[in-house]
């Protein structure tokens, strides 16, 4: 085990829930939240968490209803907010009194709950502590350095979803000005593979239904997805669709609680009663079995066409709005019933049972999260997902469409912003028009590439706004040295975190403004704005005195580097940086000149709940080449495993933010005080030999013949699907090779990963 995470000796298991919220989920956020932020912040917090005039919970990036309630927030919304609105706080003395190294010993959950940092801080090259800085000095090193590249390709800047729209426009414009398109970011390796997916087929990147949709439809899939611990208030839109008539298909390898049962703890029926039931049927796949499951349906789609023609496919929809049927047709009858059975694990009575239900439904939403888009099929797999709809003409009209369920609240707003990598020419030349500056057009590197790049010396500056990169990445050994080779890393950040440790030769912390905090400038108080997963975009105001008189805004900082960085010759120092950082209003103006469907934003936003972003699907006008959607063929694969090994998926507990526990939970599985364990369905461990509860390394093997190890696992007999096994991340992101990535977008394959359980023998 590695000497900085938690020790794992204390492990306690009871059975897992079989519902998820209800009065006890109050308790828990409300235990943590005291802790943290103390009575008087925990409540203007709380108050003020998805109101209309307030802030936008810094957690999922799941909308806010029309009607809101009083306590529009979920407990673990109302976690995240107060661990950034602790009264905790991070000083000078903090680090002069603990070296580097011993802070690189410390757990991700001791770093975080350190509480809020107050000052920069640099560590000089050479250094063993991080000393304070003044703000001038840092921007000073930062633009010296990167002036002193020998190509702008040589730095990068990561994104983490948390970045804020305004502060995302400058970030990417200040890379562009500065001359490269290195804009890594979170998405690479969260739903890359769904932009990826439905941008080939759909002609744009994003999901296509509102709320309203999710509540009127007759039958929505949850696939891959734990909405119980990751997106809690979708549970009350599902309630919604039950109370409605609608039904819900759950496809998962665990048994997760919120899609069995939902106790809404808004309504009495909630607090003393059962509870909703969501799933109507329960499919427990195997790890990467979606593929296959999708192609199945739809050759069953086929089949019923062909028993009773004209009643089952949506001709009409295909004949106007789609290519690629006859291609589609002919391979879906290459599909077979062993193949599918054998990937998905599951009987063919079941499949035929949701195939019933498919029939009967009027309107179908898919939705899903990274059980699909973290598989080195997860790309094909969206695809299937969109021939499923195209074929009933699910798309485009009430209560249907795809829902890719983004994670971080703003994570896909920084996209519609220009974080992107590989942004389309019109993004650039809009630019180019507005700032008048030829922005760079190869494109940069994403997250993978952005490793590769460092660890092979072409890259040397890491510039991370907002984030963790280095526990969010895969290959944590690999990606770890990467960082350590750079000349200078640079995180803007709120709370420690490990990527302050892990650094390179100098070092810098800057520390910034949360969502909660609020956020003065030169024209007075400014809010920020966001855009959630059904692309509603709206304000989000911070409420309580900042963490440190010494914090500056995100879009302060990003403003003051670029005046600091960009020379009197390079046309974008004549961007008026020193405006935007004085109004953001100034920034929503260049906004709207630049990305379609912003026009007029500033009016637009200011109307409480903002507005909602045209889908060009929901008027039946797919920005493809063919300005038709495609219909895929997609190979049959699945995940092959050799025997005596398992597919490792690595998940959140519901304890954690991403790379940052919270504590050691993990209620609704019935995990207590341990993270270091993986769940294996009890006959896998009876075949293995493998006793519950025992010790073992986990191990990965890559096709270069090379080992990964995360040792000192306990092994939780859990009802998971047969042959899969789940642990937490980032504790075996050291097990994901970096060159184990989804075909097409590059996702780390975090939930593929072909592993055996080594028994750890006691040493005598
Ligand atoms: N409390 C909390 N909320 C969060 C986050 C957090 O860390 N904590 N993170 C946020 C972020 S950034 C994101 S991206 C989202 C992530 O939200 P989720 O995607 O729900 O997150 P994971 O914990 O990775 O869970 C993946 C789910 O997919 C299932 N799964 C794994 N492999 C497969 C497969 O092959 N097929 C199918 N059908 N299912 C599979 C797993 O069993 C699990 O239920 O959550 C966001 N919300
Ligand atoms: N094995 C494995 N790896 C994964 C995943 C997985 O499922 N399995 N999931 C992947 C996914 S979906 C994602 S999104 C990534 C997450 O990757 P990241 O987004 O990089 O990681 P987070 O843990 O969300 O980052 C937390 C840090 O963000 C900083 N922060 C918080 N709020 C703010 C803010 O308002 N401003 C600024 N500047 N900083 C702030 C804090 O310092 C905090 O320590 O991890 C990915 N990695
Ligand atoms: S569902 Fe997501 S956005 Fe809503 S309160 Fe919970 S964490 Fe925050
Ligand atoms: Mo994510």
């Amino acid at each position: 085990m590695r000497a900085n995470e938690d020790p794992q000796d204390d492990l306690k298991v009871s059975p897992p829930k079989k519902y998820a919220a209800g009065v006890p989920a109050v308790a828990h956020a409300m235990e943590y939240s005291l802790a943290q932020a103390g009575p008087r912040r925990t409540l203007l917090t709380l108050l003020s968490l998805n109101q209309t005039e307030g802030i936008d919970c810094p957690g999922c990036a799941w909308p806010d209803p029309q009607h809101r309630h009083k306590n529009e927030y979920c407990e673990n919304g109302a976690k995240h907010v107060n661990d950034e609105a602790t009264t905790r706080r991070v000083t000078r003395e903090f680090f002069a009194e603990h070296p580097i190294d011993e802070l690189d010993r410390k757990s991700d959950m001791w770093l975080n709950h350190q509480g809020r940092l107050t000052e920069p801080m640099v560590r000089r090259p050479g250094g063993t502590h991080y000393e304070p800085i003044a703000w001038d000095e840092a921007f000073g090193i930062i633009a010296d350095e990167l002036n002193g590249l020998a190509s702008p390709d040589e730095a990068m800047f990561y994104t983490s979803g948390r970045l804020n729209n305004e502060a995302a426009f400058l970030l990417q414009l200040f890379s562009r000005a500065y001359g490269t398109n290195n804009l890594p970011d979170c998405s690479n390796m969260c739903h890359e593979s769904s932009g990826s997916g439905l941008g080939e087929t759909l002609g744009i990147g994003k999901g296509s239904v509102s709320l309203d949709d999710i509540h009127e439809s007759d039958l929505v899939f949850v696939v891959g997805q734990n909405p119980g611990t990751n997106h809690p208030r979708m549970l009350s839109a599902l309630e919604e669709t039950k109370r409605n008539g609608g039904r819900v298909i759950a496809v998962n390898p665990l048994p997760e609680a919120g899609l069995m049962r939902f106790k809404n703890p808004q309504k009495p029926s909630g607090v003393v009663g059962r509870g909703t039931p969501i799933a109507d049927q329960f499919l427990k796949i195997r790890p990467g079995g979606d593929l296959a499951l999708f192609q199945m349906l739809n050759r069953l789609l086929l089949e019923s066409e062909e028993a009773a023609p004209g009643t089952v496919l949506d001709h009409e929809f295909l004949a106007a709005h789609t290519i690629g049927y006859d291609d589609l047709a002919a391979h879906l009858r290459t599909v077979t019933w062993e193949h599918v059975l054998e990937a998905t694990g599951l009987e063919r009575a079941e499949i035929e049972a949701v195939h019933r239900e498919v029939l009967a439904a009027k309107s179908v939403i898919v939705c899903w999260a990274m059980g699909l888009t973290q598989h080195k099929h997860g790309v094909p797999t969206i695809r299937e997902v969109v021939n499923f709809l195209l074929l009933r003409g699910n798309l485009g009209r009430p209560g249907a469409g795809v829902c890719p369920v983004r994670g971080h609240s703003n994570v896909q707003g920084d996209r519609t912003m220009g974080i992107w990598e590989r942004v389309p020419d019109a993004f650039l030349d809009a630019l180019a028009a507005e700032f008048d500056f030829e922005p760079p057009r190869e494109h940069g590197y994403d997250s993978v590439a952005g490793v590769r790049a460092m660890r092979d010396g072409k890259a040397k500056v890491f510039v991370g706004v907002a984030g963790n990169f280095v526990r969010a990445m895969s290959d944590s050994d690999v990606t770890e040295a990467a960082l350590r080779s750079c000349s200078l890393t640079v995180q803007v950040s709120t709370k420690l975190n490990r990527s302050h440790t892990v650094c390179g030769e100098t070092a810098l912390i800057l520390p910034t403004l949360g969502r909660s905090d609020r956020d003065v400038q030169e024209s007075g108080e400014q809010f920020v704005t966001v855009e959630d997963s059904m692309s509603e975009v709206h304000q989000s105001r911070g409420r309580l005195a900042p963490a440190s008189p010494h914090l500056l805004s995100e879009v302060a900082i990003i403003a003051r580097l670029a005046r600091r960085t960009l020379a009197a010759d390079n046309p974008g120092s004549s961007i008026p940086w020193e405006d935007f950082e004085k109004d953001y209003a100034l920034v929503r103006d260049r906004i709207a000149r630049v990305v379609p469907g912003f026009e007029d934003f500033n009016a637009r936003v200011a109307v409480p709940g903002g507005f909602r972003l045209p889908n060009p699907v929901n008027e039946h006008r797919y920005p493809t080449p063919s300005g038709k959607a495609v219909l895929t063929c997609n190979p049959l694969e699945m995940i092959e495993t050799p025997p005596g090994h398992l597919v490792l998926q690595s998940l959140r507990s519901h304890d954690q933010w991403n790379t940052i526990p919270y504590a050691m939970n993990d209620r609704y599985r019935g995990i207590h005080d341990a993270r270091r364990i993986v769940m294996v369905n009890p006959d896998d461990l009876a075949e293995l030999g493998i006793e519950d509860r025992s010790l073992v390394d986990l191990v990965s093997i890559w096709t270069d013949g090379t080992e990964r190890r995360a040792d000192g696992f306990r092994v939780v007999a859990y009802p998971a699907a047969r042959g899969s096994a789940a642990s937490y991340y980032p504790e075996t992101n050291v097990l994901v090779p970096l060159d184990s990535v989804a075909e097409v977008s590059n996702t780390p394959t975090s939930k593929g990963v072909i592993v055996r359980l080594e028994p750890v023998v006691p040493a005598v």
